[in-house]
Parts: structure tokens; sequence; C-alpha cells
């Protein structure tokens, strides 16, 4: 394969060999050349300068600070095409795929641009006479953004549109696997502060390829007040604790278990439709993808033939190519863990359709996969498991109570849905003693959600928040102040407090 023209359309000339980060692409294996790296003893200064940029930037009033997320905005616009193709290309997915995640990054300008006039706090009536209260929501100082392989830029756009606004400039660590889209985005970033103008301070964004050790300098440094993390349940427990170590402020979003429920009276046309893009999509690599089927004992003969046919007809294949519906896994280690996965999925009584290698004679150094369908007696501890690939459990129900708490009864709390058409089970599903995860759906699969909703869940996460909704908050601090404006000085209810003369 030749990248050279795409590389270079997004400003990324590297050197072939030398010392750094080697990327290498899921597509085919291939070398797409060598980022160079930043020490982890280099983190001090960077954030030194992060926080420097702060300084200024807080005093940008924040309708300003939008006009530069709307710059990016358009600047993200204008290099859709060859960032989104950049992201199939370093991460895997389906063009379609990457083309979707740099709109999401568009969406969530366009929200940070409106939300820059809008961060709005109470103002609360005072108990005193004469006296005024509001609470002022503060930009609180850099933000260092730790993104995941799987959505390279999207997720780093909802932390940065938001924080940037919010008066917080980024420091961005990309996935060791993804550095160049990351780059890619540094190189878009400029030139909306070049046409910005001189009242962005430099440094607003700052990338910092390297490996772990230069996540854990950016996690511990007391420079660094918001630290918004994505990846595995192991990394965001390590994250959390050490930032809360330091009394900073995590925003997590980690695992992601997702199952739907298919009721009696569901439109199974639309549920296969749904389940197939939410399973097999981005080869099962999303945290939003669906990985439990849990389905009514009445509708499950007629669901299951339909759903594996529509299985069999999924193009896997290079995901540059148009037609093509599934891309590869990210890496063998990827393919290694699948294949654990439905070893001990059988060794518990599953049955396995499909999972195997596929390509391999066209593609060795790449690892694409048939996707799975397991269907199991029990949801036992793999089940239980987030395994980051395209296996799709089925369990079977016979109560809508059994089916929930089937649901509710693993780890982690992000996405969940019911097909149904009936309103009792839709608004049950939806109730307080429905989903426990932090995005619940009806009629529509887990995945694909918008950034005008807050994204992620709060039980393997600690409750942080991103996107849409309030989410803001996250990323700024809240300042009540109290203006007495008498000429008098009332204490608090009931407190008398005399000077002796
Ligand atoms: C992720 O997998 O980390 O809801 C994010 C979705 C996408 C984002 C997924 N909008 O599938």
């Amino acid at each position: 394969m030749q990248h050279s023209d795409l590389l270079s359309r997004l400003g990324l000339e590297l050197p072939a060999g030398g010392s750094g980060l080697a990327v290498r692409s899921p597509v085919d294996g291939a070398s797409l050349g060598t980022v160079p790296v930043t020490a982890a003893s280099e983190i001090p200064d960077i954030a030194a300068r992060s926080q420097r940029a702060f300084e200024a930037w807080r005093n940008v009033p924040a309708p300003r600070r939008g006009e530069l997320v709307r710059l990016l905005g358009e600047e993200l616009r204008a290099a859709k095409e060859d960032l989104g193709r950049l992201v199939t290309l370093e991460m895997g997915k389906i063009v379609q795929e990457g083309l979707g995640e740099v709109q999401e990054m568009i969406d969530i300008c366009d929200f940070a641009v409106g939300l820059s006039r809008q961060l709005y706090g109470l103002t609360i009536a005072s108990e005193r006479p004469g006296h005024a209260m509001r609470e002022t929501w503060h930009p609180m100082g850099p933000c260092a953004v730790i993104s995941a392989f799987n959505f390279p830029v999207a997720v780093w756009s909802w932390n940065a549109a938001l924080a940037l606004v919010c008066g917080d400039p980024v420091i961005w660590k990309p996935s060791e696997k993804t550095p160049l889209t990351a780059l890619a985005c540094q190189r878009i970033f400029e030139r909306a502060v070049a046409r910005f103008g001189s009242d962005a301070p430099a440094d607003l964004l700052i990338v910092v390829n390297g490996g772990r050790d230069v996540g854990e300098a950016l996690v511990a440094s007391p420079l660094v007040p918001i630290v918004s993390a994505t990846g595995s349940t192991r990394m965001g427990r390590e994250v959390s604790v050490k930032v809360a170590e330091r009394f900073g402020r995590s925003i997590l979003e980690l695992g992601g278990n997702n199952a739907m429920i298919v009721a009696p009276t569901a439109d199974l046309e639309m549920a296969v439709r749904a389940i197939v893009f939410s399973a097999v999509g981005t080869c099962g690599q999303r945290c939003t993808t669906l990985r439990r089927l849990i389905v009514h004992k009445d509708v499950r003969d007629a669901l299951l033939p339909r759903l594996k046919a529509a299985y069999a007809s999924v193009s896997i294949g290079n995901p540059l190519e148009a037609g093509v519906l599934v891309g590869p896994l990210n890496d063998k280690g990827a393919f290694e863990g699948m294949q654990r996965a439905l070893e001990q999925a059988k060794a518990d009584g599953g049955v396995v359709t499909g999972g195997e290698r596929a390509l391999a004679d066209q593609y060795a150094d790449a690892w694409y996969v048939k996707p799975a369908i397991v269907e199991m007696p029990a949801q036992t501890d793999i089940v239980r498991h987030e395994t980051f690939a395209p296996i799709l459990y089925v369990l079977t129900y016979e109560t809508l109570e059994e089916a929930i708490a089937l649901q509710n009864a693993v780890p982690q709390g992000l996405s969940s849905c019911i097909f149904t058409t009936d309103i009792r089970e839709a608004e049950t599903f939806l109730s307080a003693a429905g989903s426990d995860c932090g995005i619940a759906n009806v009629n529509i699969g887990p995945s694909g959600a918008e950034i005008g909703g807050a994204f992620g869940g709060e039980k393997e996460t600690g409750g942080g928040r991103e996107s849409g909704s309030d989410s803001w908050k996250a990323y700024m601090r809240r300042q009540t102040a109290t203006v007495n404006y008498s000429k008098a000085l009332p204490l608090a209810q009931g407190i008398k407090f005399e000077i002796m003369g």
C-alpha cells in the first residue's frame, strides 16, 4: 500500500525508520512509519507549558473560546475525507465508520460552540437582607485526555471541544496504536488556531506520544487537575486511584458488555438489522458493541436462523474497500483473546457458530475473523467478561424481570436496549428498576450514541460522563459567591458574635 499522499495532505511527513513508535496498519500489517515519542521525564515541563496556556486562556471570554472550536469544526469538515481514511488505515474500521467518527468530532464542535454561550450558573435567593448570591463556573486548568485505539479521534474531540470552551488547555496522550491520527488532529487544530488570532496562547493542545510511563506521569502531575481516560477497566482503576490521591478529578470511560433484550412483541426484522450493526460493526471493537443477546423463548427460533443468515452474508475484508462491512481485529493479541474466550464458552457448554480466522492467505500479518454467535446455556463468567472482539452470546429468558436481571448482572454498565412494541415493557426497562446502564434504548441497538447525550456509564467508571448534556460541568469548578450590598453585616441565622471593645 502507498499512503504517502494521504499522510502528506494531513501534514504528516514521517521518517521511515529510526527510533520512536513504529506504527503498523491492522489492514495488512504494513508499516506506516515511525512517530517520535515524548519521554515521561518531559511531562513536568509539558504540564507547566499547559498551565501557562491556561493562565491566558481562562481570561478569554467563553464565547470567544467557542469561536476557536467553531473554526476547529470547519477545519474538520475540510479534512473529513482524509482524516476518516487515516482512521481506517491506522485503526482498521471501515471507511464509513472512519468518516462517521470524524462526523462525531464535527458534531461535538457545533455542540460546544453553542455551549460556550451557555455555561450557566444559578442565582440563589439569599436568606440575608441586602445580599446577592450566585454561582459561577470557572475554568479548572489543564485537562489530560488519554484515549484508546478504537475511537482514536472522536473521544478526544468529545473532551477537547468541551475543555476548550470551558477554558481548559488539553494535553493528549493517544493510544500507542494510533499516534498518527492524533498528530493529524493536532495539525488540523493548528490550522484553526492560525485563523483564530493572537488571543489563543501557545500550547492549548499538546500531543504526547509514548508508552504507559508517559500516561502515568500525566496522571500523577499536580498541574493537571482533570484526567479523562478511556480504556480497560484495569487501566481505569489505576488512573482513578492515582488521580484521587492528589484530589484531581477523573472522567473515565471504561468497559461495556452491552445487551439487547428481544421481547415477544419485538419487530424481528428491525431487531436483526440492529443486532448485526451493533454486534459486528467495528469488528466488535466499540465499547458500545452488542455482546449479549437476551431473547424471549417464544421468539428465539424465529430470530436465530435469520440472524445466522444475516451473519453469513456480511462481507469481511479490507476496510478501505467499498462494500466491506467488517474490517480486521486490531492485532494478534485481540485475535488470541477472542479464541480463548470462544474456547472457554465451549467449555461452559456454549455452541459456537463462526469465530474463525478469515483471509489469512491474503493477509498473513493481519487478523480478520468471522464474527461469532455463541448460544449459551447460562450467563457464565466468560459472558460477564468484556472480550473486545465480535462475539455475541445468546441467552434465553421467560419473564421480563428475569431478562432485566440478566442484563444487569455484569460489572459493566455502559449501554443497553430492549426491542419491544409493548409500552409497559419498554417503560419498565427504562424505569428505576430497569436497566442499570448509563445508556438505555428502546428499539435501537446499544451503539451509535449521539454526542448530545451524556456518554458513558456509572458502574465500572466511577461516574464521570462525557460529551453532551451537562457533562461540561466536569471541566469547570463551581464558585458560589455572596455579595453584601447593605450597610450592615448580618451573620448567619441564629449566630450572635460580639467583639468586646
Ligand atoms: C467507544 O466505543 O468508545 O456510541 C465510543 C457509539 C459511538 C461511540 C463509541 N458514538 O457507538
